[in-house]
């Protein structure tokens, strides 16, 4: 059997476009890297009160922090000094980081979820990080929040990190979609789900049904839809919610399955809203669905082709197989 790292596997992808200077590929590599030193701390983070709280020193001698803010500032720091971003948006603060004058800038922006789910981390539930990949578009010499504010269908690259039973790390650069699991006694992302594609049929189905009476009618009669029972189809479909969109949003991928999280009145009667952030979650999720031969929606919309306006901008997203996804958005044209 041959084994191919994550590095090989990223230079061969770099071979397939000459006169590619190796900058994206290096990009990659940092989120590769950040991506194990946060596998290694998640592992330890049941100890987190053993060894000591956000504020106080463990007995390495290091502050501990919440593992959501070591996740953020751990892939700040390995992307700015990098040489190879512009900007960096991320869940984890309002406005854009911009790239310090005493570092070099690249020609990439990223956005990035850096551990999602991580309200689950108490309970050993598995969280994820999102990264999206866009090209500089903005004319300065540093990156801008203009360069962040590109619609999903510009996205160079999109991919995820899940920290489970093993880390698994997916990618797509429109080429395809791959992942590569962590062999932790070597500390190498080893391919090991080449071209993935969502199977078929979809049976799974994935929602926060405690949220039916904050719904549209649409979406209730699709859920409902999709419980009832006929022989002819794989109906009922099985319910599959864990609440951490990269897990969930990981085994519909290999298993076949719907996600959704659709816009509801949870919050505010008189204006439905989405949950999931469009920069960070959504639209890298929506890529990748794509090039593993899925969709996304909000229900009206395909999530790739929405200009985001602001950063942090929430968007209802309802992504996975095909077929599934155009079915909801048919029930939501029936109302
Ligand atoms: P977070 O970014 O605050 O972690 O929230 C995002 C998470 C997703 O991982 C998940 O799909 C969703 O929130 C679950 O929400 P809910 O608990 O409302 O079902
Ligand atoms: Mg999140």
């Amino acid at each position: 059997m041959k084994i191919k790292t994550i590095e090989q596997h990223i230079l061969d992808q770099q071979r397939k476009f000459p006169g590619a200077s190796g900058e994206f590929s290096g990009l990659l590599y940092d989120i590769a890297l950040a991506a194990k030193m946060i596998a290694k701390q998640v592992n330890r983070a049941g100890l987190a009160n053993i060894l000591g709280s956000t504020d106080e020193i463990n007995i390495q001698g290091e502050v501990v922090q919440k593992m959501d803010k070591y996740a953020n500032e751990l892939l700040i720091n390995i992307l700015t000094h990098g040489g190879k971003v512009c900007a960096i948006a991320s869940e984890e603060n309002e406005n854009i980081v911009e790239i310090h004058e005493d570092y070099l800038v690249g020609k990439y922006a990223v956005s990035m979820d850096p551990l999602d789910g991580s309200s689950n981390i108490g309970a050993n539930v598995s969280v994820g990080t999102i990264f999206s990949i866009h090209r500089k578009v903005g004319k300065g010499y540093r990156g801008s929040e203009e360069d962040c504010l590109q619609k999903g269908s510009h996205q160079a690259c999109a991919g995820y990190v899940i920290y489970g039973s093993s880390t698994m790390l997916v990618y797509t650069t429109g080429t395809g979609v791959h992942g590569f699991t962590l062999d932790p006694s070597v500390g190498e992302f080893i391919l090991s789900h080449e071209n993935i594609h969502i199977p078929e049929p979809c049976k799974i189905y994935s929602v926060n049904e405690g949220n039916y009476n904050y719904w549209n009618e649409g979406t209730k009669k699709y859920v409902n839809y999709l419980k009832e029972v006929d022989k002819a189809s794989v109906r009922p479909y099985t319910l599959r919610y864990i609440g951490s969109l990269v897990s969930d949003f990981h085994r519909n991928l290999l298993y076949g399955g719907i996600f959704l999280y659709p816009a509801d009145h949870k919050k505010d009667l008189s204006k439905p809203e989405g949950k999931l952030r469009l920069l960070f979650e959504a639209a890298p999720i929506a890529f990748i669905a794509e090039q593993a031969g899925g969709y996304a929606t909000t229900g009206t919309q395909r999530i790739l082709d929405i200009e985001p306006e602001h950063l942090h901008q929430r968007v209802p997203l309802v992504v996975g197989n095909k077929t599934e996804v155009l079915r909801y958005e048919d029930f939501l044209r029936r109302g």
